[in-house]
């Protein structure tokens, strides 16, 4: 067919469709053919006969329930907030579930798939949807390896290194995690959806509940949702996405600040506008003299992590008199760790460190040196550098949230 006769052919079907000119022609400069095959076949329809998405799930918290479904055993746990790792239990790239961190805003949440759906809305789609669980397995997979962290990951450190206390979780290093993530890419959610030419954010939200605004929610611009490794996963390493990390569905935003990968994800909504919500004013963006406030924001709002790196031993740690392999972890959002130096003698001599491979995607590096543990009290540093030249600064300013603390960290180490 020529392009005109696939596009009277398009027209003829949409019409049939009760579509007007109008929005066939908003759903074709939008998404294209497949905006306007979708907008014309059950896709829509399908899952908009069923149970309205956004009833609250029930919260799996109260006065002598846990606030969460895993083992808190192998975390640090900090009160209801957190399940932080130990990167000691770590032993490979990918990090198992049964390891991986936990930060919830309220509780775990217990969603029954069959009842859920994912609602896409806005002024910035011509064609508002509601997709089930099955329908979203059903579309083309995508999988990307990354690591998930929290923007206050290090938080602790502001105070332990720098002697300024920042407000929040005071996490050590193990607010990450590095895994395989499967679902789709969000965009082929929007394009069905008929997201416009003047769309500007996307909206999130989960269905988690209990905060002013309703469930937990990160805007992001246009660019990044229309990334195709901005996915809405459904699994995580191979396996049914656990509960505790956003079951049926959560987005996942590779490099992206950890708050930005929304669990429990039910509704999407995409605007023409800016959105402001407490997520992007008061909570996820630095607040201090060094940092201006942007639009609505207090303070510069925080979207990607940056690159640090951090051993896999307790803080501090027992070491004996030996030669010791030492491993760690080194990440950046800027692409792959091309080096990490390690030091003992608070930074004036700097050493190799072995990187190890592979570095699929937006995984972390593993990394290695031999360390000859002579007896007393020590310090070891590592610095990261990545692909594009960024490396661990000597020192950050403050910020009164604490996020994104990145200094090479002195690790105490005690030799016996
Ligand atoms: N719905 C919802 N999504 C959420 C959160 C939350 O509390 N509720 N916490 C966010 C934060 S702050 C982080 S760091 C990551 C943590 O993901 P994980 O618990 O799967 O490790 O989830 C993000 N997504
Ligand atoms: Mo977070």
């Amino acid at each position: 067919m020529t392009a005109s006769a696939e596009s009277r052919h398009l027209w003829k079907s949409a019409k049939a469709h009760g579509i007007s000119r109008r929005r066939f022609l908003a759903l074709l400069s939008a998404g294209g053919a497949a905006a306007v095959l979708a907008a014309c076949g059950d896709w829509g329809a399908y899952d908009k006969a069923a149970t309205p998405a956004g009833e609250r799930a029930q919260p799996v918290s109260s006065e002598d329930k846990s606030a969460w479904f895993k083992d808190t055993v192998p975390f640090i746990r900090h009160e209801d907030k957190g399940l932080e790792a130990r990167l000691e239990n770590m032993q490979g790239l990918i990090t198992p579930q049964h390891l991986f961190f936990v930060r919830n805003n309220s509780v775990s949440m217990d969603i029954d798939a069959s009842q859920w759906r994912l609602a896409i809305e806005g002024d910035a789609v011509a064609n508002p949807m509601q997709l089930s669980y099955d329908r979203i397995r059903n579309l083309p997979s995508r999988t990307v390896v990354s690591y998930l962290e929290c923007a206050g990951n290090h938080r602790a450190m502001f105070d332990l290194v720098n002697g300024q206390t920042a407000k929040g979780t005071q996490w050590m290093t193990g607010a990450i995690g590095n895994a395989e993530w499967t679902g789709v890419s969000l965009r082929d959610v929007l394009i069905p959806a008929g997201i416009t030419d003047d769309a500007t954010s996307v909206l999130m939200i989960g269905q988690d509940a209990e905060s002013p605004e309703g469930g937990f929610r990160r805007v992001i611009p246009v660019d990044k949702a229309m990334h195709p490794d901005t996915l809405l996963a459904y699994a995580l390493n191979g396996d049914v996405l656990p509960k505790d990390h956003g079951y049926p569905l959560r987005a996942l935003l590779p490099g992206w600040v950890g708050s930005s990968s929304i669990k429990w994800l039910s509704h999407i909504e995409v605007s023409s506008d800016d959105i402001w919500t407490r997520n992007n004013t008061t909570s996820y963006v630095l607040i201090g003299d060094d940092y201006p406030a942007q639009g609505e924001a207090q303070g510069e709002v925080v979207t990607d992590q940056n690159i640090k790196s951090a051993l896999a031993l307790p803080w501090p740690a027992e070491l004996t008199v030996d030669s010791h392999r030492i491993h760690g972890y080194a990440h950046s959002p800027n692409g792959g760790i091309v080096s990490v130096e390690w030091s003992d003698d608070s930074g004036n001599a700097w050493h190799p460190a072995t990187i190890l491979e592979p570095q699929v995607q937006y995984s972390w590096a593993r990394f290695e040196f031999a360390w000859n543990a002579q007896s007393g009290e020590h310090t070891i540093m590592t610095r990261a550098t990545d692909t594009q030249g960024n490396t661990q600064p000597d020192a950050i300013p403050f910020n009164e949230k604490g996020y994104l603390f990145n200094q090479p960290l002195p690790h105490p180490v005690t030799v016996l």
